[in-house]
């Protein structure tokens, strides 16, 4: 009898559980408060010091989180009520690292993540321009590359950035076996396991429904990339086939993962109308906090508050000029009180324009969970954080345009409308594999499936199977091509990116019909749209704390994920694109 009631008072009941989170969100949003302004000073001024002190805290919060993790055990299975079952998952997954059960493993794993994301910020190349000789950072190579056709000088500037992810490859076998270490202390099969588990499904059946996305998509980039392909062809002759793979470098973008600076190599009608909104914004006179302003006005224009004067003081707009940082654009709490900031090297074009959207897409995101327990502190999925800033970003109209005072709205005609899409196009559907592949590489790196004998081989076969591109240049493994790609080194997980490209559209959908908008999706701007916008915050107040479904259904009524909303918004470029393809081998 003693000893049932000695038994009766050990075993661990609901409140001990619901206490046990309640100090776990406490300890962990200290822990990660100091770790990631660590990670935010390191970013924006890299030297040893800081990477040591960013890897140093990184530590802490993995030792913090392995101790959590153990504690939890005792709660597991246990019936236990939904929001506390959620964070039990949610302890379990928040690290894209977890941290090994071994101390000098977790160190070794905190050095290696900090070193390699700022052998990124690093990475530079020394490229011949006529006679000058240019040496410059990734934006600088970035925006050389956006602007220059010139092909054997695209080829020189592809060829010296992948060097950056070349010196990766040893640090970054290494640091895999590390954190599958860890996702095994977990209890996942391999850290493949633990990336997609975050989905409210089981990891394989999250696999087969991004197979399924795929599926809806692949006819629309096959006839984009034939298009396109029969146009470089035009241009470059002999150096970009008629058929098969394109060479990446002439893509106008270092990975070929969106084609929009090329649009003036592939407009389907000169002249007839598109706006040249970089050139805009230069004519304005807009400086970088001007355009975050202009960003800023959107969303408040919806009914949210405005951003904390901090903001301003905090973020990093523009390079500095005297020191290394991270210049890959990135939003911030550091606190998780609302003490947000973003991180970026703005450059007066429309791809930044649209990048100020996206990153203040996930701060204010921020700003309507903050109040949560850390824990719930995320998206309802990755891929929902990563789609609200693109989805105001897609009423960026020529309406809304012309309504900001940057180019006068054009005669709507077909063929504008058909220059329009296209436009878009290289975006958001030239986008779509590579938002795939990059995971599907990794997942099979983590799961054994593929080898560092062969990360560099593997990575360019998924790339040609999905993308149908091709290095210009032959490569071994020597080479580290996906070190070239900053979530990599950074560890960042992609396939959010590939969900967030579809539900921008089904949140588009969502929102527009919330405003009463009538006519092609492609026509509604939700600015200044309230109706709008109380269904958006309504969405992102729920961060994670509940399943994405429901997090959906606030703004679409729908409850599956669904890339036909993308599918009718580009109905009129599909439609034109399939002509001009006819008679023309399409596929790679
Ligand atoms: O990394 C980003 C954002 C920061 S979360 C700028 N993006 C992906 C990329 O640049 O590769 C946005 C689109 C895809
Ligand atoms: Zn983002």
């Amino acid at each position: 009898m003693l000893l049932l009631s000695l038994f009766l008072l050990a075993a661990p009941t609901e409140a001990d559980a619901r206490a046990f989170f309640e100090r776990a969100n406490k300890e962990l949003k200290a822990s990660w408060t100091v770790r990631d302004k660590a990670a935010y000073v390191n970013a924006t001024y890299i030297t040893d010091d800081s990477d040591a002190l960013a890897a140093a805290m990184s530590e802490r919060s993995m030792e913090l989180m392995a101790k959590l993790i153990k504690e939890s055990e005792k709660f597991r299975g246990m019936k236990l009520p939904p929001d506390l079952e959620r964070q039990m998952l949610l302890l379990r997954i928040a690290d894209t690292f977890p941290p090994p059960d071994d101390a000098a493993a977790r160190s070794e794993l905190a050095q290696l993540a900090t070193e390699l994301s700022s052998m990124y910020g690093k990475g530079e190349h020394c490229f011949q321009k006529g006679k000058e000789k240019k040496c410059e950072k990734l934006d600088g190579l970035g925006k050389e590359l956006a602007t220059n056709h010139d092909e054997a000088i695209a080829k020189d500037i592809w060829v010296g950035w992948h060097k950056t992810g070349a010196q990766m490859r040893d640090k970054y076998a290494r640091e895999v076996e590390l954190a599958n270490a860890g996702a095994r202390a977990l209890g996942f099969k391999d850290l493949s396991e633990l990336w997609k588990s975050g989905y409210d499904m089981p990891p394989a059946a999250f696999e087969a429904e991004t197979d399924r996305l795929w599926t809806q998509l692949k006819p629309l980039y096959e006839q984009l990339h034939c298009y396109v392909r029969g146009k470089l062809h035009e241009k470059y002759k002999d150096k970009v086939p008629a058929d098969g793979p394109i060479p990446a470098h002439v893509l106008g973008n270092m990975w070929a993962q969106e084609w929009a600076n090329i649009y003036d190599l592939v407009e389907p009608y000169k002249g007839a109308g598109t706006v040249d909104v970089s050139k805009a914004i230069v004519k304005a006179k807009w400086d970088p906090v001007t355009m975050v302003k202009k960003g800023e006005a959107f969303f408040t224009s919806l009914g949210f508050d405005p951003l904390p004067p901090t903001f301003y003081t905090r973020s990093q707009f523009t390079r500095p000029k005297d020191r290394e940082v991270v210049c890959h654009a990135s939003a911030w709490d550091v606190a998780y009180d609302n003490d947000v900031r973003i991180k970026m090297c703005i450059q007066p074009t429309e791809e930044d324009f649209i990048t100020i959207h996206h990153e203040l897409g996930h701060i204010f995101y921020y700003q309507r969970y903050f109040k949560l327990p850390v824990l719930f502190q995320a998206g309802a999925n990755d891929g929902f954080h990563e789609g609200i800033g693109d989805t105001l970003a897609l009423s960026i109209t020529p309406a809304y345009l012309d309504k900001l005072g940057l180019v006068k709205k054009g005669a709507e005609n077909d063929k504008a409308l058909i220059n329009e899409q296209m436009k878009a196009a290289l975006e958001k559907i030239a986008f779509l594999p590579f938002g795939l592949l990059l995971d599907r590489w990794r997942w099979e790196v983590f799961s054994g499936r593929t080898t560092k004998a062969n990360y560099n081989a593997r990575f360019w076969e998924l790339r040609k199977q999905y993308q149908g591109v091709a290095p210009p240049v032959a490569r071994t493994e020597a080479d580290f091509d996906p070190g070239a790609k900053y979530h990599i080194p950074a560890n960042v997980p992609y396939t959010r990116y590939f969900l967030a490209r579809i539900l921008q559209f089904q949140f588009h959908r969502g929102l527009c019909k919330a405003a009463g908008h009538t006519g092609p999706l492609h026509t509604c701007s939700i600015y200044g749209n309230a109706a709008a916008g109380a269904k958006l915050k309504a969405m992102l107040e729920l961060g994670a704390s509940q399943p994405w479904p429901k997090a959906l259904a606030a703004v679409t009524g729908e409850s599956a994920m669904d890339a036909t909303a993308l599918v009718d918004y580009f109905e009129p470029l599909m439609g034109w694109l399939k002509k001009e393809n006819t008679g023309k081998s399409c596929g790679y």
